[in-house]
């Protein structure tokens, strides 16, 4: 889908910027080396990266399959990588790290390199590498990535991970508030109307995310496999100010 203001570069007369929303990394046609994309995977992978980078992580290297991340880390020779991620949201035997954002601690990660593969988030991140300018983003973020992506003076695309190629409630939610927080910034915005639905739906239930998230098949799965503190761990609101940013296939704090 194509809107006019994508070749003209400017959104409609009167609006400073636009904001797009995409429920799924699946459903990105759009060339998107004019704008500014911000991917986002609340549960897990963006949430991981963005703690990361908190504590002080060198780099972030994300690729696809489990076998280019043991490649990467052998080519790397003895950076201290560690291997990152997760399949079926479980570890992937051999890696250092599972993809829980509760073991990426200041001790664990400053100053190492990850190589990174999971499911969905690293997939997304991705596919929208061509970006004129790539960030992560998450609740943990939120207002710093919207800070970040407001400055860049394009228009932005926000790219949910998804899961498994469907639609995500938790990824809908925080893009809602990424939203919400750049119209905080400059209420000039052309919003089309995903990105409408999503600060909608925000806006409905930031009081209390977990609410709309309790039948949430993500949601549901984590628990499942035990993992309840990091779903609560996720869902905290600006808590850091990084701003992880991809550039040639590396992720680091864009203000580093
Ligand atoms: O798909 C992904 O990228 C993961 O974040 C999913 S999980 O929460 O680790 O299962
Ligand atoms: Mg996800």
């Amino acid at each position: 889908m194509r809107f006019l203001w994508y070749n003209l570069g400017r959104p409609e007369r009167g609006l400073d910027m636009a904001i797009e929303l995409y429920a799924t990394a699946g459903s990105v046609e759009k060339d998107l080396r004019n704008c500014v994309v911000i991917v986002v995977d609340v549960l897990r992978a963006t949430s991981v990266m963005t703690t990361a980078v908190q504590n002080g992580v060198r780099s972030i290297i994300p690729v696809s399959e489990v076998e280019e991340a043991v490649d990467m880390a052998r080519q790397l020779g003895n950076q201290r990588v560690l291997l990152c991620g997760e399949r079926e949201a479980k570890p992937i035997p051999e890696f250092h790290l599972s993809n829980s954002p509760l073991e990426y601690t200041a001790d664990m990660v400053s100053g190492r390199v990850m190589v990174m593969t999971t499911t969905n988030g690293t997939r997304a991140i991705l596919r929208a590498r061509d970006a004129k300018h790539l960030l992560i983003g998450s609740l943990l973020n939120a207002s710093a990535v919207a800070q970040a992506a407001r400055s860049c003076g394009e228009n932005i695309a926000i790219i949910c991970a998804g899961t498994y190629g469907k639609f995500s409630l938790d990824d809908i939610l925080c893009a809602g508030a990424i939203i919400s927080r750049i119209l905080e910034i400059d209420g000039k915005q052309y919003l089309d109307d995903l990105a409408r639905t999503a600060l909608t739906l925000y806006d409905s239930y930031k009081d209390d995310l977990r609410a709309p998230l309790a039948g949430c098949a993500h949601v549901q799965r984590l628990k499942a496999l035990g993992m309840e503190k990091d779903i609560d761990f996720c869902l905290q609101e600006d808590i850091m100010d990084v701003v992880p940013c991809y550039l040639d296939g590396v992720i680091r704090n864009a203000y580093a």
